[in-house]
């Protein structure tokens, strides 16, 4: 009887898949997520294994960092390489257009930078991961701000006819207001219905001050692959 695969399987059937992008001699962009996870062991296994040589790593966070560098992976910075062949990452939401949501692990601007500098954007998803609109899932869409008069930054987001009728919470952790590895605070929008208009969104919220960035990855997802109980898709 065929087993229901769990999404942890399914989430390393995609990162497997993921991974065969990745050649000897590349400059590899390395995500973060749990899905990540699972890319940057197997690339930590084919370096073991002699079977992948002479790959440099740029890590998307201080937990995909210490990930890499227990798994022996050569790290750089985007400083030190700032031209990627690939990048291989998870997304929170995916939508017919491949356009994402990232950053529910609040590592979107270290994405966004690594996954810009990259030639290639590898996007890896289970299928529960697919929506027909951004927003969608009515889960978190993260925005990146700086710490300094953080409420006032909130309550412009929350006031944005772009995103209008989206909840704004200032994303906690341990009774806190959460930090970035970059020393910001997220603020988390929620929507009732989907994003309309996912550009005038990203337009609108880059616009105030207060914003570092978003978790809107818009056109930059290159190959999209999805692993399903039916198998694993690959969308480009
Ligand atoms: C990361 O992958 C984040 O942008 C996103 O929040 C996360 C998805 O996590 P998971 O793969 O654990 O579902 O790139």
């Amino acid at each position: 009887m065929a087993t229901q695969l769990s999404q942890d399987e399914l989430k390393k059937q995609a990162a497997w898949k993921a991974v065969d992008y990745v050649k000897s001699g590349m400059v590899v962009g390395l995500g973060t997520g749990s899905t990540a996870a699972f890319a940057v062991d197997r690339i930590g296994q084919l370096l073991k294994e002699g079977k992948l040589t002479n790959i440099i790593g740029v890590p998307t966070s201080v937990r995909t960092y210490e990930q890499a560098k227990s798994l022996g992976i050569p790290l750089a910075t985007l400083d030190e390489q700032p031209k990627l062949d690939v990048a291989i990452d998870g997304a929170d939401e995916v939508d017919p257009n491949l356009d994402v949501v990232k950053g529910r692990g609040g590592a979107l601007l270290r994405e966004k930078m690594v996954e810009m500098a990259s030639a290639k954007f590898v996007c890896i998803v289970d299928d529960s991961k697919l929506v027909k609109g951004l927003g969608g899932s009515k889960l978190a869409m993260p925005v990146e701000i700086v710490q300094f008069c953080h409420l006032y930054t909130l309550r412009r987001l929350a006031e944005l006819p772009e995103v209008a009728g989206c909840e704004a919470k200032l994303r906690m952790e341990g009774g806190k207001p959460y930090v970035t590895d970059n020393s910001n605070y997220i603020v988390d929008l929620y929507f009732q219905d989907p994003i309309k208009d996912g550009h005038a969104a990203s337009k609108a919220i880059l616009a105030l001050e207060g914003v570092v960035d978003h978790g809107l990855f818009l056109d930059m997802v290159d190959v999209c692959i999805i692993a399903g109980t039916t198998g694993v898709e690959v969308q480009e």
